[in-house]
């Protein structure tokens, strides 16, 4: 008997990625339901070889529901993720609404999995932000280690982190640029095409933007609360993949070599790390695909015991709807959640 899937926010970039790796993994679900705003009711989205057709949440009943994917954005979820739970469905929220609540846990299986069992407490889980969960998956095995001290991060953001529309408005401004038409600017504060904006989201009091302050605030939840960490974060004319360089400072010393060899076995990291011309990974590379890049390994010589790499992932897999799906996979492969539905 398998479980009773709902997904909300079925027609977004990451509710469909959701689907697809739901099928690609064959999670155990007897059904999924693709569930949208009212405006969206009757859209088809693709689970694997069949068509759903979008239901509106409004009018959802949850009571037979186990698992509630929710990828609607902030303010749906702080609307019904509790009606949700207290439905009795467990909600694996990819917003940031509910990631600081200390009765919620933050989780990427790869470093805090045990954490998952906290769920009972409100019934909701959440899901980090894309750019904190590739970097969270490349420091633990390093951490495990060594001891990370401070982490320095600048980021290489995608526009599909900000939705379908930013991506069509790098396609709609790459297109005016060579027919030498009006660029037309909504998604961004400024022009993305052939340009890089360090900002994303908008600006906190200490001049940090809430993207940066979230990297920091969220890599303490998962992995450490005594890491101090300065992050800067850009968006750049991607579509898909986020990059980021990263400054390690450790308690211990730590060599490249040793950092590589307990990279290459680490789980959900890939090694390509050549010193040569192409011997690195870009996002160009890393988008589809489920796995941390780590690449251009080397020792820091201006801070003791202190190494440099490059990280690049799928914002919109290990990012947003893998780490979701691996989630729920925690919950059923730990035994903390039986299907509602037993079998007749
Ligand atoms: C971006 N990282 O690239 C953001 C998107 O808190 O889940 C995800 C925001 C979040 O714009």
């Amino acid at each position: 008997m398998g479980y009773k899937v709902a997904l909300v926010g079925a027609t977004g970039n990451v509710g469909r990625e959701m689907l697809n790796i739901l099928d690609e993994r064959s999670f155990p679900a007897d059904e999924v339901v693709a569930l949208a705003s009212r405006r969206s009711m009757g859209v088809e989205v693709s689970y694997g070889d069949r068509t759903l057709k979008c239901k509106a949440l409004e009018h959802y009943d949850f009571s037979d529901v186990d698992i509630c994917l929710m990828s609607a954005g902030g303010a749906v979820s702080k609307e019904w993720s509790p009606k949700i739970a207290a439905a009795g469905a467990v909600v694996i929220d990819n917003s940031s609404t509910w990631r600081m609540d200390p009765d919620v846990p933050l989780i990427v299986p790869e470093v805090n999995a045990d954490a998952v069992a906290g769920f009972t407490k409100k019934g909701i889980i959440a899901n980090p932000n894309c750019s904190t969960a590739q970097l969270v998956v490349a420091l633990k095995p390093l951490h495990d280690k060594a001891v990370i001290k401070r982490v320095v991060v600048s980021t290489y953001q995608s526009v599909s982190g900000a939705g379908k529309d930013a991506m069509d408005e790098l396609f709609s401004q790459t297109k005016a640029v060579y027919t030498n038409s009006e660029l037309i600017n909504n998604k961004f504060p400024k022009r993305i095409a052939f340009n890089v904006i360090p900002q994303i989201d908008v600006f906190m009091e200490d001049g940090y933007t809430k993207e940066e302050w979230k990297m920091m605030m969220e890599t303490k939840k998962i992995l450490d609360p005594k890491i101090k960490m300065s992050a800067t974060c850009v968006r750049v004319p991607v579509f898909v993949g986020h990059s980021e360089a990263v400054n390690i400072e450790f308690e211990n010393p730590i060599s490249a070599d040793e950092a590589r060899d307990i990279l290459r076995t680490a789980p959900g990291c890939l090694v390509i790390d050549k010193r040569e011309p192409g011997g690195y990974v870009t996002p160009y590379e890393a988008a589809g695909e489920d796995a941390t890049y780590i690449s251009r390994i080397r020792e820091d010589a201006t801070v003791e015991n202190g190494l440099v790499l490059w990280c690049v992932s799928d914002n919109l897999r290990k990012g947003a709807a893998l780490n979701a799906i691996q989630i729920a996979e925690c919950l059923v492969n730990r035994k903390l959640l039986q299907p509602k539905k037993k079998a007749a």
